[in-house]
């Protein structure tokens, strides 16, 4: 089905489901797809057997998306009380291959841990004159419509549902957060164009939601309000929810970006954000829809000369306290940084301060600040480390866990590019996103080894281990040669691509570094800063005050130091700066050359699309390396130890 485009799941990586008798047990649309997806006549002496189980009155310990696993006598059970559950067993099979037929297996039990593990598109259904028709996309159009149009051939979206589903994704928002005037119609007279993408998601257990624009009732409705408490306006918002419904009775819900860079919101009206969640919160409740409300809230019009602004504080400043003022069906989207998706940030405080407040963290596969998809990065080690991290210390409960109640969502990085994502590895984050959603504590490299069995299903050892090596560790790299420290941005303003290192740095978005003959950083301090840091509980409130125990990696995030200051890794400043960003561009050249040596294994579209990208990388990551080296050896006139060639 995915033949024409090279993705994980070939029909290669079916081999060991597709020489095996099968039966499929249970009715329904999924069982359907499940039985489409084994191709072969069933057989009355099977040795794979799929089936709902037969009493529903055992629901709750499986739920709709949990299965067993089992083998025994020669036969392979999976076992479901719910038909998603059903589909997401078979994947599990198709992932183990020849390991499912083997040994006898004591019942497992799979079950995810977040209930709704999404992916968001920023798809325009317009070509936008400055973001084009992807917003942050890296794998050219839309793969919903084309030249202001619904595509007349959706049967993409269709494989695209299927490669969602093979990792556990289960809900789709289709288009952007920024709702421009073209995409506010999808809600209403152009509402066929949404049921007719959720009609080829639905078979593969995929719910669509819709991003919306707060102002609708005005820009659709013809009102001359929007205000949370004005009836018309409420009312506007029933009846087009229940329009909705009508034509498509499985609608997950809406996601909206209010009060946000340029978007409306209930600040217009004096209203909180609560009010403004709880009001179309409302109006989804008798369908059984939720609203992901999203915490990205900040002033992007802000006095740089003005040091006590600080951006990182604006999401928790808006939203903590509104802790419990959300209906049950209003989720709260929290970027997982309080930035905007760096390479390295901290944990957003606002997931530690909602105890009252369903919680989505929001992720980010397209890759806008960590290479657009020309340059390898895995991103699951820095996902792997924000879901496991322990806003309370030790023994409280981990992002992954906070994250429960809303679930984990991921902006798209797909698109109609034959590669889907424009680097073919890039395609490894949107499978790890899956995978950690529904299993948070899976080791990222494990997952990386499953893409790589299901991509290239007979991948030599030799295969194998260079793509290992070129992407086991490729964030840090990535991180090595950009911005150090943890201070973020120093990318070029708009696109976001390549170094700038002072784009930002008189700029109205909040986004400084503050590098001057002295030191670099921003101090988010309680003591002398902006007091960022008292917004984290304890331990992390004193860990990250202190220069003496903030961990490196975060240190220019959270403090201002002098050049010289000695880093808990022994180094100074200066010099990790010059030592990590040498080092980071070998490493991008290293990644190159360890593609060189395989690249003829596999196909030679795959290898002419890898060997363009990889020279890209390793021009780009020269081009970071020598201009943050200049940069800072000409603020600091600190030479390097090692004496190495900075311009
Ligand atoms: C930023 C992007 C911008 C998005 C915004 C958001 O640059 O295109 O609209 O995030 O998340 O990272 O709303």
């Amino acid at each position: 089905m995915t033949g024409v485009h090279p993705a994980w799941l070939p029909a290669e990586a079916f081999r060991a489901v597709n020489s095996r008798r099968v039966a499929v047990h249970g009715e329904g649309l999924l069982v359907d797809t499940v039985r489409a997806e084994v191709a072969a006549a069933e057989s009355s002496s099977p040795e794979l057997v799929l089936s709902l189980a037969a009493s529903p009155g055992s629901r709750g310990v499986l739920g709709d998306d949990g299965f067993t696993l089992e083998r025994a006598d020669g036969v392979t059970r999976i076992v479901a009380e719910a038909p998603a559950g059903l589909l997401y067993g078979f994947f599990h099979v198709v992932r183990l291959g020849e390991a499912a037929f083997g040994a006898d297996r004591p019942v497992e039990v799979h079950r995810p841990a977040l209930r709704r593990r999404m992916v968001d598109h920023w798809d325009n259904v317009d070509i936008h004159p400055i973001m084009g028709q992807v917003e942050r996309g890296y794998a050219g159009g839309s793969l919903f419509w084309e030249r202001g149009a619904l595509r007349a051939d959706l049967s993409r979206v269709r494989d695209y549902a299927r490669l969602l589903a093979s990792c556990g994704i289960n809900a789709v928002a289709i288009n952007n957060v920024n709702v421009h005037r073209t995409e506010a119609h999808l809600l209403t007279d152009r509402l066929g164009e949404v049921a007719a993408i959720a009609a080829h998601l639905r078979p593969y257990g995929i719910r669509t939601h819709l991003s919306v624009n707060f102002a609708s009732p005005i820009v659709l409705g013809g009102l001359a309000t929007a205000d949370p408490r004005d009836p018309a306006a409420r009312q506007w918002w029933e009846v087009t929810t229940r329009r909705v419904y009508e034509t498509i009775p499985d609608f997950g819900g809406y996601v909206v970006k209010a009060d946000s860079e340029g978007q409306s919101g209930p600040f217009a009206y004096g209203r909180s954000h609560a009010e403004g969640a709880n009001m179309l919160a409302d109006a989804l409740a008798p369908h059984g829809g939720v609203v992901h409300w999203r915490a990205f809230v900040y002033n992007h019009r802000q006095d740089w000369r003005d040091r006590s602004t600080d951006r990182a504080r604006a999401a928790y400043d808006h939203f903590a306290p509104l802790d419990g003022q959300f209906r049950d069906n209003a989720i709260l989207q929290v970027k997982h940084g309080p930035m905007d998706f760096q390479t390295r940030e901290p944990v957003s405080p606002v997931i530690a301060a909602m105890p009252g407040t369903r919680l989505a963290v929001e992720l980010q596969a397209t890759q806008e600040y960590t290479g657009q998809q020309r340059h390898v990065c895995y991103l699951a080690p820095m996902w792997s480390e924000v879901l496991r991290f322990q806003p309370h210390g030790d023994g409280g409960p981990a992002v992954a866990t906070l994250a429960g109640s809303g679930g984990l969502v991921a902006v798209s990085n797909a698109g109609d590019d034959p590669f889907w994502t424009g680097h073919p590895l890039a395609q490894a984050n949107l499978y790890a996103f899956g995978r950690l959603a529904w299993a948070p504590d899976a080791d990222p490299l494990t997952i990386l080894d499953e893409w790589i069995g299901l991509t290239f299903p007979d991948a030599t050892p030799q295969l194998r281990q260079a793509l290992h090596a070129m992407m086991d560790d490729s964030w840090r790299t990535y991180e090595r040669y950009t911005a150090p420290l943890g201070v973020g941005f120093m990318v070029r303003p708009g696109r976001h691509y390549g170094p700038d290192v002072d784009g930002y740095e008189y700029s109205p978005w909040g986004t400084y570094h503050f590098a001057d003959r002295d030191g670099v950083g921003v101090d988010r301090t309680r003591a002398t800063g902006t007091g960022y840091t008292g917004q984290y509980p304890q331990p992390w409130a004193d860990t990250y005050e202190s220069v003496d125990t903030c961990p490196d990696e975060l240190l220019l995030f959270f403090h201002h130091v002098p050049y010289g200051h000695v880093l808990r890794s022994g180094s100074t400043v200066i010099q990790h700066i010059y030592d990590t960003h040498f080092a980071g561009a070998d490493e991008a050249a290293q990644i190159r050359d360890a593609w060189s040596a395989v690249g003829h294994l596999v196909g030679s579209d795959v290898d002419d699309r890898m060997r363009e990208r990889l020279d890209e990388q390793v021009r780009s990551a020269a081009e970071w390396r020598d201009q943050i080296n200049t940069y800072f050896y000409r603020k600091s006139g600190v030479p390097d130890a090692k004496g190495r060639r900075i311009y």
